[in-house]
């Protein structure tokens, strides 16, 4: 870790620019400026996608990471390349970082035929082994010992990879999160586990879903380093991370990471967030905005220009308005494409179980105990995949 350098960051940002070396965190004033490109291009995609939502163009519920913008970037930040990431409906920003791009979640969001899952699936569930981002599967938790198993595989092979797996507040409170991050920890495997404490899940507020005090504080059961941080500070996000994922890549096992934060959209759009008490998502949309203090940090401690935002500005709209262009342009899929990359070698004519031969439905029968005479009872035929497991 590199260590803070004591600065003023007033007096040097009067001065002009930041020596390289001393910005926090170990950053370069590129990376500085990175965060808050990461964190813009994952808002305005999301607003692009609220008004394809308004036109009825996205099929299915729109997931926001309204206000969790810095939690999301700060900490797939901290991961290299060859590291694996899980993320979650609200971690659009964490995707971004390792290489999704706005075509493929456009698309996806619309159920192109060409978007990443062929319109089989909608939103962010998607994934891609070779950049590092694994498609989610929505049960809450479940994500957890997946990746139990993949850093697991990691540690096995001798790779100095690390995983991170991100889990809601109401998550924690799954069998699945217990027992995969006790086995994790056992195996003291090379994963991250980032708690997200945005106050909801769904209408259950925190007060809840637990009588911990505070997340964090679970760590200690399992035997394994905790450590929370402001999740809306995208830096203090990476700094956190970053030292968990250190931990982890010098082969010290499992850390958790709180990231306190707050959800300001409803579930999905269709929520009205009856249940939140008046006035409190305006006190964080004011008070607490990630893109807004780090706008502020930026200028103020770290000497950036208002030309230099409005490059990173620019250049937001310009990729998701080509991007939305693209996307918008793509087909439908094509029915019998629903077959592609289901079978190991997708049925040419009828499914093999329909092909009835008399003969070879008795062998069947004759043969087959289980599932197998199961199968045979329902015309399968000796060599289907049913009876020939069962044989
Ligand atoms: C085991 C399980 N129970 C219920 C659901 C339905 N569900 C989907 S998201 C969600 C809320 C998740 O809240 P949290 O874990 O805090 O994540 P957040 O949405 O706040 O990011 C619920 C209840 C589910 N997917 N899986
Ligand atoms: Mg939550």
């Amino acid at each position: 870790m590199a260590t803070r350098a004591p600065t003023s960051g007033k007096r040097e940002a009067r001065n002009g620019k930041r020596q390289e070396g001393t910005y926090p965190a170990g950053l370069t004033r590129a990376q500085v400026l990175e965060l808050y490109y990461w964190m813009r291009l994952t808002r305005t995609l999301e607003e692009r996608l609220v008004a394809l939502y308004r036109q009825t163009k996205v099929v299915g519920g729109l997931f926001r990471s309204l206000g969790q913008e810095a939690d999301a970037v700060g900490s797939a930040f901290a991961l290299r390349r060859e590291d694996v990431l899980s993320p979650l409906i609200r971690n659009l920003g964490s995707m971004l970082v390792k290489g999704a791009t706005p075509v493929e979640v456009l698309r996806q969001y619309m159920a192109k035929g060409d978007s990443p899952t062929r319109g089989r699936e909608l939103n962010l569930h998607f994934g891609d082994t070779a950049r590092g981002f694994l498609g989610q599967i929505s049960p809450l938790g479940d994500m957890v010992p997946v990746m139990a198993g993949v850093t697991l595989s990691f540690k096995m092979r001798g790779e100095k990879r690390v995983g991170l797996v991100y889990v809601g507040d109401g998550a924690t409170s799954t069998g699945a999160f217990h027992e995969g991050i006790n086995f994790a920890a056992v195996q003291r495997c090379p994963l991250v586990i980032v708690v997200e404490s945005n106050a909801y899940a769904y209408s259950t507020p925190t007060r809840k879903q637990t009588l911990a005090k505070q997340f964090v504080d679970k760590a200690i059961g399992y035997g394994i380093p905790g450590e929370q941080a402001d999740g809306n500070d995208v830096i203090a996000t990476y700094e956190v991370t970053k030292r968990a994922v250190d931990r982890a890549r010098r082969g010290e096992g499992v850390s958790l990471v709180e990231l306190i934060t707050y959800r300001r959209k409803g579930h999905a759009e269709h929520d009205n967030q009856s249940y939140v008490p008046e006035g409190e998502i305006d006190r964080w949309a004011r008070e607490n905005d990630p893109i807004d203090r780090y706008l502020t940090r930026l200028r103020v401690e770290f000497g950036f220009s208002e030309d230099e935002r409005r490059g990173v500005d620019d250049r937001v709209i310009r990729e998701v308005d080509e991007a939305t262009e693209i996307a918008e342009a793509s087909a439908p899929p094509e029915p019998l494409d629903a077959l592609v990359g289901v079978y190991a070698s997708p049925p040419v004519e009828q499914p093999l179980w329909f092909r009835s031969g008399k003969r070879a439905a008795v062998e069947s029968s004759e043969r087959a105990e289980g599932w197998g005479a199961y199968g045979a009872a329902n015309g399968a035929a000796a060599d289907s995949p049913t009876s020939r497991e069962n044989d």
